[in-house]
């Protein structure tokens, strides 16, 4: 397809997977650690650099049209969450970093197979695939952490204020092992996952794009209003705060002691733009221009004791979650699953984003089998992730198959498989051609 595409073949390929992210859910951008793998499915990117300044994409599903653009004059319309533009914030990224003005061009041919828009992370392991597309046809390097830095910031150019999550994994996973990924500085830690158990990803068949909704700037900007009353609260400088684990950090003390404090700092009516104001002693004006972001400047409620009460208890879950896979890998699936059921109870009542579908699927899988289940990734539709005992998979695919996606007339809904084990696989790579 590449050579019909552009009459010429490629010099190298670049790859970069999604990931599924086993616990720790919508803490990454609030400062704490995620514990997510990278998956098997992800973005294949072949790459001829061409003497002349124009990028040409094409992509091997024709659900996303040919682009081409000028590599001196990258434009991202926030507005429009096309494909091409993950493609373009992976390119600005390194294009930024080096402070380069005059690129050459290339031509690129996109093949992916990451469920799009599902919480298998496909648009970062585009953003990531592209950065790596970019610094390879330069002939430059860095670190894996410096590119997903990179790509994390870059990311945001598409109007969502995501953490490094999926970056990090993408760039940073190794095979066999899950990862737990520190934020500011990044790092990332093997951590081995109970041999007696798989993980299996299910996908409710429902689609939801980050970045043609508000739903996740607005949690993030929850979380960030949350993290600024709290700090008011405790006399901190909370002009300087912007995340709630630097609440925690400043104050020194354990999660359970913030979790206190939410309960007496907070309250769970729904806050309006005025009361924050009069909390922070502030005018709307300056909450708009300061605090809000483009897309969350019309939210009439903020939810600030719910969102918090969920990241911290999400982030010790993280923790809980990781010290029972390091103290007793072999005995634990059980207590691994409460803690990811607990994870989904708190998504779904605190955190309100889960959708009917999720929670059905939840309730289907842990019907057949797993000893727990969640939804993974950004929610609002996508994909759970469970937790299920080596000696009962197949015959809990093959129920879920059944339960879930089977309608009443016997005929399957989704053409792909949508039910599948998945275990920790490989970070992003580069092919060159001999
Ligand atoms: P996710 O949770 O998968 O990251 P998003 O809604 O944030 O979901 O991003 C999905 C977007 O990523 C799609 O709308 C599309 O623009 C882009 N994308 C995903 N897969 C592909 C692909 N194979 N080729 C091109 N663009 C893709
Ligand atoms: P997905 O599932 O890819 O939409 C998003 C954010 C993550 C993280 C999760 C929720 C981006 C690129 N990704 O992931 O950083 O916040 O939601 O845990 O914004």
């Amino acid at each position: 397809m590449f050579n019909s595409k552009f009459g010429s073949i490629p010099k190298f390929y670049v790859r970069a997977p999604g990931r599924v992210n086993i616990i720790g859910e919508h803490i990454d951008y609030c400062g704490y650690s995620v514990l997510p793998i990278a998956i098997e499915q992800d973005m294949l990117i072949a790459v001829e650099p061409v003497k002349t300044h124009t990028i040409q994409l094409a992509n091997t599903n024709s659900l996303y049209p040919d682009f081409s653009t000028s590599a001196n004059n990258i434009q991202i319309d926030k507005t429009k969450p096309v494909w091409h533009n993950y493609f373009l914030c992976g390119f600005k990224g390194i294009q930024e970093h080096f402070g380069l003005s005059n690129l050459t061009g290339m031509n690129c041919l996109v093949d992916g197979n990451i469920p799009p828009s599902s919480g298998l992370s496909s648009s970062s392991a585009l953003v990531c695939c592209a950065g790596l597309v970019t610094l390879t046809a330069l002939g430059m390097s860095l670190s894996k952490v410096e590119l997903a830095e990179i790509c994390a910031k870059s990311e945001r150019y598409i109007g969502t204020e995501g953490g490094g999550m999926d970056q990090s994994i993408s760039f940073l996973a190794e095979e066999g092992t899950a990862k737990l990924i520190e934020f500011s500085p990044l790092r990332a830690t093997d951590v081995k996952l109970p041999s007696g158990a798989v993980f299996v990803i299910a996908n409710s068949c429902v689609e939801m794009n980050k970045a043609a909704t508000s739903y996740f700037n607005i949690r993030v900007t929850e979380c960030r209003l949350a993290a600024k009353l709290l700090a008011k609260y405790k006399n901190l400088p909370w002009d300087e705060v912007l995340r709630l684990e630097e609440v925690q950090a400043r104050l020194g003390v354990s999660l359970e002691d913030m979790l206190l404090t939410t309960e007496d700092a907070l309250h769970p009516e729904p806050y309006s733009p005025e009361e924050i104001c009069r909390c922070l002693e502030i005018s709307l004006e300056q909450l708009r221009t300061q605090i809000l972001s483009p897309n969350t400047q019309d939210v009439l409620h903020f939810k600030l004791y719910q969102r918090a009460k969920h990241v911290y208890s999400e982030a010790a879950r993280v923790l809980r979650f990781k010290n029972l896979c390091e103290e007793a890998p072999d005995n634990v699936v059980q207590l691994l699953g409460e803690i990811m059921n607990q994870s989904h109870a708190s998504c779904r009542d605190m955190y309100e984003c889960s959708c009917p579908e999720l929670d059905r699927l939840v309730d289907v899988c842990r019907q057949f089998g797993a000893e727990g289940s969640r939804l993974t990734g950004a929610g609002w539709g996508g994909c759970t992730v469970s937790i299920v005992p080596a000696d009962k998979l197949p015959s809990f695919l093959a129920s879920v198959q059944e339960a879930y996606y089977q309608r009443s007339d016997g005929s399957s809904v989704p053409q792909t498989p949508s039910v599948f084990a998945t275990k920790p696989g490989g970070g992003a790579l580069v092919f060159l051609e001999a």
